[in-house]
């Protein structure tokens, strides 16, 4: 069984969230950066990979929240809140990135599997 982890950066009330590419079935709408983890990573070791990848952010921690996500027979994913130590996020890998806050969260196009998680996202905006 593999493992996507997504990552949830908070900032002034709001969420990252980034436009994915590809593939064709996916593109262009939002989900919360990640990736696979690869042999040897732990979670947290892959966000920040992933995110520097991807955004050119650092992160750290990764504080796990919602239900787990089914993505196919082999495929698993988790939600993690994760802290930006420093940077500017940057779609280096995405189509666009949005911070969007409680209300605009409900107006995105999220990914199907991503959808599992906005109830916590609602709740962590909100509180
Ligand atoms: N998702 C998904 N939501 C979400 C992420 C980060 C990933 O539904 N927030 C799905 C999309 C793919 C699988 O998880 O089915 C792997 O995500 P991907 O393609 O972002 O991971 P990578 O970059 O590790 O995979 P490769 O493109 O194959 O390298």
């Amino acid at each position: 069984m593999g493992h996507v982890v997504a990552g949830a950066v908070f900032r002034d009330g709001r969420v990252l969230l980034a436009q994915r590419t590809r593939p064709p079935e996916l593109a262009g709408r939002w989900e919360l950066p990640g990736g696979k983890i690869e042999p040897g990573e732990s979670a947290e070791q892959a966000l920040a990979r992933e995110l520097r990848e991807e955004l050119g952010i650092e992160v750290r921690g990764a504080d796990r929240f919602g239900p787990p996500v089914q993505l196919g027979s082999d495929l698993v994913m988790c939600a993690y809140r994760v802290d930006l130590v420093s940077g500017e996020p940057r779609p280096l890998d995405h189509a666009a990135l949005r911070w969007v806050d409680a209300k605009e969260l409900e107006q995105m196009d999220l990914v199907e599997a991503d959808r599992a998680w906005l109830p916590a996202l609602r709740d962590m905006l909100a509180g």
